[in-house]
């Protein structure tokens, strides 16, 4: 049984606000309920760049610029922009999803997928409901990182195909919704998990594989689209005597070494780019596994990489790795764009891949070559000695020239207890004393490509966060266990800054920058008519002018927004589509199904308040004593008395600070649907893996002062204070 958020009940005024807007729309003007099945058509998929009036693929094309030619929206009228419609789903509310999806538009049809893989369509036009696929996937898996979420669906030979949080794939009549074809791919008790947006191209669909945080080996599958038989696998860490197998420890006479590129990660969270002439496809791959490198000797390939593959047959063919032996989850969850640009008089193929490095990577996408400088250089001094020896760390690190978007180093945080002194910067090692770096960097939300100007359009974020070896964790792999070995810390009152960046494709460097507080926001779609659109987590529709970062439009949809926002035509009229889900895991705010449709002539006005958001982590604001009621009316779960059990919901601890005798036994349950762990900031104590269910304790025989995180989400604080 799930505990309703609090903030569902604040949500209420919105609620009446909305359903009035939507009875007062027209309910006359429906198209046609069933689409003709036969677009996109392969050649139209071959032959397309940007996207102009159908959406028909993740990405708008599979060069993935996220590039709309439709111009009826242009900075002179902008401002005029209105709701159109405004659908709630019904699917995917509660704190462990988010609402990451990228919807498609085909023939005045949008398809779109929910963080419970329940997929929609819907008219364009006017938000009806067409038909609605049920997932009916188990709602007891605990092993899926990031947020229950699905990044986007495809369409192809009159079918829609999704990948499922639990490791299966499914295709779907386009006409009705009806399932054609479902092949398991994997088991999703040992870790793996689909998140990421699918691709069909030629008769073939293409998933990644997620789950990097359990010890899985990353993959790629080609299904054939038409009956769900897989075509080729290729795996992100190569087997014994394939190439890129000399950078693991595969001869190691201690067998969980010698294995240890079976449990690798360079898992895969989002849609290949094609280039249909050169026949290739492109992706980029996660983190290394586990993250603590002492087990793993070597640079680790194809983790943290770009890698391209002759599409139809899995076949290697080239590959850039943006951090070797990475030890810092600075990985590539960011889809791969294709472009072309002008380098010293010569038209290159191009491609880039912007990072949690806080870099963008441009590629010759021929052979990998960079286009705009990159230099070694050596990782800085260790804050622990012997660190980087402990970690076998890469002594050297490829730089890109130009800008990073994203501060490289944390500002120094003197309250947090072991690491005022010791804060590191890109690359720093560490070991068994946390080291304060800076996490963030560029996740999921896809960047656009704007080829008017070929400037790049990034989303960035900065939170300090503190790394250690949890040296006492299990050296071997147990399927379905969390697979790290390493402590993520953060600090209460530690700042959270998102950035939203304009890079030149030319140079790598910044054109205009805006920062704001709260977390990272969610992806772009830029068009001919040179506006950038960008969904915010304070529920914030808004439009850039491209050329200046100057705001021409700012629309408050009521829910923060996680999805990137995307554009369409239908009837001669264009509409720009955002999903509105609020759930931002990790940062509570309105928990959301929406799907809000804008065009000029639209109606529906913004929301009267903005979501809550979340800029800095959480402090304990009093010390809970048993016996004493927490909570409130509004509260989750209304009023309660604390008898020495922390609830432990996702993604946040309640009560927050607690203050308790010398001897207390206190007790942590988890009430939520992800594994948390409780542990000490200084490695004191630390009750392990929570499930969903499960109690854990710890006596506290020691007066003292106690902050704590959960170590899978390191922005849940918690205090303990005994006296
Ligand atoms: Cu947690």
């Amino acid at each position: 049984m799930r505990i309703p958020t609090p903030s569902r009940l604040r949500l209420a005024p919105l609620l009446t606000a909305v359903v009035i807007a939507t009875v007062v729309l027209p309910t006359t003007i429906l198209a046609q309920s069933v689409a003709p099945p036969n677009r996109p058509s392969q050649q139209e998929l071959t032959a397309a760049r940007a996207a102009g009036k159908d959406w028909f693929t993740y990405g708008g094309s599979v060069f993935n610029q996220r590039y709309s030619t439709l111009t009826e929206i242009n900075p002179s009228n902008v401002s005029q922009l209105k709701g159109a419609w405004l659908t709630r789903l019904g699917s995917g509310l509660g704190s462990k999803y988010r609402f990451e999806a990228d919807p498609l538009v085909v023939d005045g049809i949008m398809y779109i997928p929910t963080g419970n893989d329940d997929i929609f369509a819907l008219n364009a036009k006017t938000g009806r409901k067409l038909w609605e696929y049920n997932s009916d996937i188990p709602q007891v898996n605990d092993t899926i990182c990031c947020g229950w979420n699905n990044r986007g669906v495809a369409a192809g030979d009159g079918r829609v195909y999704s990948g499922q949080l639990d490791g299966s794939f499914v295709a779907l009549e386009q006409a009705t919704g009806k399932v054609l074809w479902r092949t398991q791919l994997e088991d999703y008790h040992d870790g793996y998990s689909i998140t990421g947006a699918t691709r069909y191209f030629d008769g073939l669909v293409f998933t990644g594989m997620s789950g990097g945080e359990y010890g899985v080996r990353g993959r790629v599958y080609a299904l054939d689209a038409a009956t769900g038989r897989e075509v080729w696998r290729f795996y992100t860490v190569p087997s014994p005597g394939e190439f890129g197998s000399d950078t693991w420890p595969m001869n190691d006479p201690d067998p969980v070494v010698a294995n240890i590129y079976l449990r690798g990660g360079g898992t895969v969270w989002q849609a290949p780019a094609i280039d249909p002439e050169l026949g290739m496809m492109y992706f980029s791959t996660g983190n290394a596994s586990p993250w603590e490198g002492s087990l793993r000797a070597g640079d680790n390939l194809f983790t943290a990489s770009i890698v391209a593959l002759d599409y139809k047959t899995g076949q290697y063919k080239w590959h850039f790795q943006q951090v070797r032996h990475e030890l810092w989850d600075y990985d590539m969850p960011n889809p791969p764009v294709l472009f072309d640009q002008m380098y010293n008089g010569v038209m290159r193929k191009g491609m880039y891949e912007c990072g949690k490095t806080g870099w963008c990577y441009f590629l010759d996408r021929t052979n990998g070559e960079s286009l705009t400088g990159m230099e070694l250089r050596p990782i800085p001094p260790d804050p622990q000695p012997g660190a980087s020896a402990n970690q076998k760390a890469s002594p050297v690190q490829p730089f890109p020239l130009g800008d990073s978007y994203i501060n490289q180093c944390p500002d120094a945080l003197p309250e947090f207890p072991l690491v005022a002194d010791k804060a590191g910067c890109m690359f720093t090692s560490y070991w068994d004393i946390p080291v304060l770096l800076r996490r963030g960097g560029t996740n999921f939300s896809p960047t656009s490509y704007h080829p008017p100007t070929g400037y790049v359009f990034v989303n960035g974020y900065e939170q300090p966060s503190a790394y250690a070896v949890n040296t006492s964790a299990p050296r071997e792999f147990e399927p379905g266990k969390n697979y790290q070995r390493i402590v993520s810390l953060a600090t209460p009152d530690a700042p959270i800054n998102a950035t939203f960046t304009a890079i030149d494709s030319r140079t790598n460097k910044i054109v205009w920058q805006r920062r704001i507080p709260g977390e990272q926001n969610y992806g772009w779609v830029t068009t001919a008519s040179n506006i950038a659109f960008a969904g915010q987590v304070d529920g914030n529709l808004v439009a850039y002018d491209v050329t200046n970062g100057n705001v021409l439009w700012q629309f408050q949809v009521g829910w923060g927004i996680s999805a990137p926002p995307m554009t369409y035509e239908v009837d001669g009229q264009q509409y720009v589509a955002v999903a509105a889900g609020g759930n931002r895991g990790g940062v509570t705010t309105l928990d959301g199904d929406a799907v809000w449709a804008f065009a000029l002539n639209g109606t529906i006005d913004q929301a009267p308040n903005a979501p809550p958001i979340q800029s800095k982590l959480p402090a304990p604001s009093g010390n809970t004593r048993i016996g004493q009621e927490v909570g409130g009316p509004t509260a989750a779960g209304g009023t309660w008395v604390f008898q020495g059990t922390v609830h432990t919901l996702d993604y946040r601890f309640d009560p927050v600070g607690v203050q308790v005798p010398v001897g207390t036994t206190l007790s942590w349950e988890n009430q939520g649907a992800v594994i948390h762990t409780a542990t000490d900031s200084k490695q004191q104590w630390d009750t392990g893996e929570i499930r969903a269910g499960e109690t854990k304790s710890i006596t506290f025989d020691a007066a003292g002062t106690y902050t704590y995180n959960c170590v899978p989400h390191p922005w849940m604080i918690g205090k303990v204070t005994v006296t």
